[in-house]
């Protein structure tokens, strides 16, 4: 390693470590921080804390001195990553993905950003257009995505509630040609609620401190978020981000210039802020019983009929039918006949909402899709211009404990889960078996797997999921409480699941509200209220029959299943939860599939202060991560691994027994004779298949003779061709 960083910054890779105690990693981990260097290594995995001020890391000059270099040539970065899986995907057209995890506020979006501003910097050096559209395509999509799908929660000022995998397709000469991006359940009971000290997603307040008069005149808007239900709890905060686009007004500006860049037309813009609007007065659309001896018989109707005008004009559709949308949901009764029965208030509140946050969600799931659609590799023949390789980028919402934990918690906790269950497959358990399957010396290492708490989530017919799925279809009426019942039948042996039937004496649970599970990453507390209904997810047919025949045909291109008529909607639809397990089931196959690099975010503090680092809470992560055990395999373990056959092809021209071929009795053989003429010969085990290196310097001794030979080898060949040899 290029020694840019003297002994007083502490070890640059834990596999460094003299002794390896949590209390050495931990001393090593928060000293480096202590001087600014908020990464270090355990081998190829980035362990990254947050320091939650602007450190001058980053930008061209930094990236210059990443380009092209091995890993270990350059202290540790972020860039160096995207470099190495960069170069991995191109020197040997594998797919490759970034897996950046950690709790909320860890920085995990921040690092995505910084590897997108990498790969963008140093693709495309001919400055052919259609990638540079690409790249500014792919750059300004985080800037709308975090508008519509980030918000101000309790431990991060601007939370992802998504989660979102991003693939970036290569050509053949390693220039981004297209993109996609795939999201996960978004959090969209925000809508409706936050809680104290939480805001709205972000485009709501942009939409209303930054635009000018006249659009909010035209959209029948006030400016201040107070006015409305949807957005009063979060209307006296700001966004409280720690950079220059600090304010809603700032981001407005900016996240119009990014769509417009982007290429959504001003058309597709005004929609998108009619439906921001709409969604703000549907919101204030209360309702009230009528009399029983007056005109309307005791019918139901809204308190203030403008707000139903204005819902109406926003959404390009007709005024009486959205007031009987609102007031009454038609039925099938016995066959094919229809029937319009009345709403409760209860009722009608609780459609208004439904309705209120999957207009969101369809608004939401449509600019994502926008967003492909513009990124979609173009015009591009895969016999002519080779097989695109891909780079996929995952950053998702970190593992989350608020003192009220829902549906959505259960459920980006057991996305946690799974992604744990990938780094052991991936870093811990695979490691171990190939030295087990090369017959490689060897001696195992302890660590937790999660593999339990996932069975316990989505194991069919018991696991959490499938017994909620249970309730969902359940005819007649269940209830939460009914489920947690279910739920300590079937688990009441289980290490990992608790509640208060189970522990009676545990009062931090309340009785027939709370389920605790043991996550990998602590305890979490949920409670049932809500779980079935968030789960079925079920919206009248009569809404989305509405906006389906909206005359905006932005707004109509977000309901296709409007279509269908009440009597054709027979089949149930999946549920949310089911629809979220089978998605993160492709997404980890889907990682699995590649070649995987892994950022490891640690939140220094709760506080989101500046440069304090809390030992204790740091130590918590770094437990719960698994990252001893890491340095453990790695440590006893190797820097790198590869075939026989692939070692030499890259460096047989350093050495005469092996340049240009070896007549030795096998490859190993060769890389045996190669290795001794280095004297390198003591740092490397000889798997069946397989060389391990131990040691990352010895890498870098090889790749420095290659790089050295390599200008005189193209001499000799080129003489060679020209026979003057
Ligand atoms: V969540 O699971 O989406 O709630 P993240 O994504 O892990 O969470 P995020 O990247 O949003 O956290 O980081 C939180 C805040 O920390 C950012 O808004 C920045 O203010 C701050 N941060 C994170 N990384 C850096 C960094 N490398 N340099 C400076 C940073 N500040
Ligand atoms: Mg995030």
């Amino acid at each position: 390693m290029e020694d840019e960083e003297g002994p007083e910054y502490g070890k640059p890779d834990f596999v460094l470590l003299d002794q390896l105690t949590m209390e050495d990693f931990m001393k090593n981990l928060q000293l480096r921080f202590e001087k600014g260097r908020i990464y270090t290594y355990i081998g190829e995995v980035l362990v990254s804390v947050n320091p939650y001020q602007e450190l001058p890391l980053y930008g061209p000059e930094t990236i210059a001195k990443y380009q092209g270099r091995e890993l270990y040539e350059r202290p540790p970065h972020l860039y160096a990553v995207a470099n190495a899986a960069y170069k991995a995907m191109k020197r040997r057209s594998r797919d490759t993905c970034i897996v950046i995890s950690g709790e909320s506020g860890a920085g995990k979006t921040e690092a995505s950003k910084y590897i997108m501003q990498y790969i963008a910097a140093v693709t495309n050096p001919s400055q052919r257009a259609e990638v540079e559209r690409v790249k500014d395509v792919l750059l300004k999509s985080t800037c709308v995505l975090e508008a519509f799908g980030n918000a101000r929660t309790n431990r991060n000022h601007n939370s992802s509630r998504f989660g979102k995998y991003m693939d970036i397709n290569f050509d053949f000469k390693g220039d981004p040609v297209g993109g996609h991006i795939h999201s996960y359940l978004l959090e969209k009971s925000r809508v409706l609620k936050q809680h104290v000290g939480e805001r709205n997603f972000h485009a709501f307040y942009q939409l209303l401190r930054g635009s000018d008069d006249q659009v909010l005149q035209g959209l029948h808007l006030e400016r201040n978020p107070a006015v409305y239900n949807f957005t009063r709890q979060g209307a006296g905060l700001n966004m409280g981000v720690h950079n220059a686009l600090d304010s809603d007004e700032k981001c407005h500006q900016a996240v119009m210039e990014a769509m417009r860049i982007i290429g959504f037309s001003p058309k597709e813009v005004e929609s998108i802020h009619r439906i921001l609007a709409a969604i703000l007065h549907l919101g204030n659309i209360e309702f009230v019983e009528m009399e029983e001896n007056g005109p309307q018989k005791g019918g139901l109707a809204v308190a203030e009929e403008a707000l139903v005008d204005y819902v109406a004009e926003l959404t390009a559709t007709p005024k009486d039918l959205v007031l009987r949308t609102l007031l009454a949901r038609t039925v099938a009764s016995g066959g094919r006949e229809l029937i319009e029965k009345g709403h409760t208030v209860a009722e009608a509140s609780y459609a208004r909402d439904a309705c209120a946050k999957a207009v969101y969600q369809r608004l939401f799931e449509w600019v994502v899709d926008r967003i492909n659609d513009v990124m979609e590799p173009r015009g591009r023949d895969p016999r002519r211009d080779g097989k695109d390789t891909v780079i996929g980028v995952l950053d998702i919402y970190g593992f989350e404990v608020f003192p009220v934990n829902s549906f959505e918690q259960f459920c980006i906790n057991y996305c946690n889960e799974k992604l744990q269950q990938l780094f052991i497959q991936l870093i811990l358990k695979q490691e171990q078996e190939e030295y087990e399957r090369e017959g490689i010396a060897w001696q195992s290492i302890e660590y937790f797997n999660n593999a339990t708490i996932v069975e316990l989530v989505e194991r069919p017919h018991r696991g959490i999921l499938a017994v909620l799925d249970e309730a969902c279809s359940t005819a007649g009426p269940i209830t939460d409480r009914i489920f947690l019942q279910t739920l300590d039948t079937h688990h009441r042996h289980h290490p990992h699941y608790s509640s208060r039937q189970l522990c009676p004496t545990d009062k931090t649970m309340e009785f027939g509200r709370d389920f605790r599970i043991k996550h990998y990453a602590g305890d979490v507390t949920y409670s049932v209220e809500g779980f079935i209904d968030k789960n079925r997810d079920s919206l009248f047919q009569d809404f989305k029959r509405l906006l389906y025949n909206s005359a905006d045909p932005t707004l109509r291109s977000m309901w296709p299943d409007g279509q269908q008529d009440i009597t054709e909607v027979t089949k149930r639809p999946l549920t949310a939860g089911t629809l979220f397990k089978n998605s993160m089931v492709a997404l980890v196959e889907n990682l699995a599939s590649k070649e995987p690099f892994y950022v490891r975010c640690i939140k220094p503090n709760e506080d989101k202060v500046a440069g304090r680092f809390d030992e204790a809470h740091c130590r918590h992560q770094v437990a719960y991560l698994g990252l001893l055990e890491n340095v453990r395999v790695r440590r006893a373990g190797f820097a790198s691994r590869q075939p026989y056959p692939r070692f030499l092809l890259r460096y047989k021209m350093t050495c005469e027994y092996t340049w240009p071929n070896h007549l030795l009795s096998s490859d190993r053989e060769a890389v045996s004779a190669l290795l001794e003429q280095h004297g390198l010969q003591g740092d490397v085990a000889f798997g069946h298949s397989k060389l391990f290196i131990r040691s990352p310097r010895t890498l870098v001794t090889l790749e420095q003779s290659r790089a050295r030979l390599i200008p005189i080898i193209v001499l000799l060949l080129q003489k060679a061709w020209r026979g003057t040899l």
